[in-house]
């Protein structure tokens, strides 16, 4: 049995070695063109990036390592954060161990409730969360060890002992601040004896009898784990861990990008929908008002909240697992009941209007009902949630960006004038 340290020592002179053949054998093929309309369209399209820990595929959904997110549903969340460093699943004995690791390093200092407990309590839940983040940077080995001249090649060692202190402190400051936010003046204890997700779940503090709300948020970490490495939070975190910075560094700037309306904030926006059709009809309604209220908000020129992907033309395998959770748990929850509804009639619906290229439902259309069933209201604090997890899939990312030694980010911006004239240029040859 390996730690996942010894794990990753393994099999990191391995990656060097296959990172390097390829650039000295086949450093400049073609892997993607950029046109001018991507220079203005957020570079979609533009194939720029090295990411092995995941994919999205179109027909498929995410693709953990080979592993589609779905046969992924039953696993914890630590299982999960092996597997996209190492590309396998730890035995059972690995995983203990791994879980000894975040337990040993999850207390938090005392400066960070400080620091959390001297913000305004209606500060925003994201914002509370990066702060807290990066006031971290203070115990980072990364920094510390880069400023004793830590050779290049241990880079990796390093940023792997802050992802794992991050990662383990994770929980409790997400928890402490819902706790705060809500108005609460006390924090629970972490309990070593229970895994990442279930003492997340006590921690917050919600009554859970039957244990349900601790299996939810243990699909929901795993579930939101990784995503590429081109999304804005990932490739913030890319960028900022480029510079050298340290894994906690680049984190906190990551989960500001998730903070963003366009990226990690769209679940809430999911949620007020349900929610404002439960009171539109005082309850769930028919088949018929529901078919009919989706094609009038279609008509006024609004979106269907949790409805469409930029990449992914399937139903979201994600939001398939979360659905099967609540249909053994909620099936008769008003809330889940109209989540529920809606996958039944809105494909067609906007298949039959045409204008959506992916007319299924993602994972944003059903977690914060779900997250709502345990009494988790505060829809602002959804993100945080996502961001615990997510930190999962910045930080294996950072980890394997450092081992490949993956040099600063500096793509080449060019200006209006530049743009005009290369088109001029064009014009003038053809
Ligand atoms: N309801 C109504 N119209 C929709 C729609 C939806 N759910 N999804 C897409 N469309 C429309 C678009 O607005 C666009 O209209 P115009 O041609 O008038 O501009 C047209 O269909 C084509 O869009 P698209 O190429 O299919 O989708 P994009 O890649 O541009 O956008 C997304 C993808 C997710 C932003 C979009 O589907 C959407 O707004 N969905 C609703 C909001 C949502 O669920 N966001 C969560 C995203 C989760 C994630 O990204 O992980």
């Amino acid at each position: 049995m390996a730690t996942l340290k010894e794990e990753l020592s393994n099999r990191i002179p391995n990656l060097r070695r296959e990172a390097r053949d390829l650039i000295d054998g086949a450093g400049s093929t073609v892997l993607s063109q950029v046109t001018l309309s991507q220079v203005f369209g957020g570079m979609r399209g533009v194939t720029g990036l090295l990411c092995d820990t995941s994919l999205v595929e179109p027909d498929k959904g995410l693709i953990v390592r080979g592993i589609p997110i779905g046969k992924l549903a039953a696993r914890k969340p630590e299982e999960v954060f092996y597997l996209l460093l190492t590309g396998r699943l730890p035995v059972a004995r690995e995983l203990e161990a791994l879980q000894t690791e975040l337990h040993e390093r999850s207390s938090i200092p005392n400066y960070i409730w400080d620091l959390l407990f001297a913000l305004p309590a209606d500060s925003h839940p994201m914002t509370m969360f990066s702060a807290a983040i990066l006031a971290l940077q203070r115990e980072s080995v990364f920094s510390r060890r880069y400023a004793q001249g830590m050779h290049k090649d241990e880079y990796w060692e390093a940023a792997l002992e802050d992802s794992l202190a991050l990662l383990a402190k994770l929980p409790a400051i997400a928890a402490g601040i819902y706790r705060i936010h809500t108005g609460q003046r006390t924090l629970r204890s972490s309990r070593p004896e229970l895994d990442w997700s279930a003492d997340y779940a006590q921690m917050l503090g919600l009554p859970d009898p039957s244990g349900e709300f601790a299996n939810l948020l243990r699909l929901y970490l795993t579930l939101h784990c990784d995503h590429e490495g081109g999304n804005v939070s990932a490739f913030t975190c890319h960028t900022v861990g480029s510079a050298l910075s340290s894994p906690i560094l680049a984190v906190s700037a990551g989960m500001n990008g998730l903070a963003g309306p366009l990226h990690g904030l769209a679940n809430q926006e999911c949620l007020h929908f349900v929610l404002e059709i439960q009171h539109e009809f005082g309850g769930t309604p028919t088949d018929q008002q529901l078919g009919d209220f989706i094609r009038a908000r279609l008509k006024e020129g609004s979106v269907i909240p949790g409805y469409g992907h930029a990449v992914l033309r399937v139903t979201d395998p994600r939001f398939t697992a979360l659905h099967a959770f609540g249909q053994r748990v909620c099936a008769e929850d008003a809330v889940f009941k109209i989540v529920d509804r809606l996958y039944a009639l809105t494909p067609a619906i906007l298949q039959q209007q045409g204008r959506a290229k992916d007319p299924w439902p993602n994972v944003d259309a059903i977690s914060g009902s779900l997250l709502y069933h345990f009494g988790l209201e505060q829809f602002d604090y959804y993100t945080v949630l996502f961001g615990v997890s997510r930190a999962m899939g910045m930080c294996a990312q950072l980890i394997l960006n450092r081992a490949l030694g993956t040099p600063i980010m500096r793509p080449r911006s060019i200006t209006s004038e530049q743009l005009k004239e290369a088109v001029a240029a064009r014009q003038r040859v053809a």
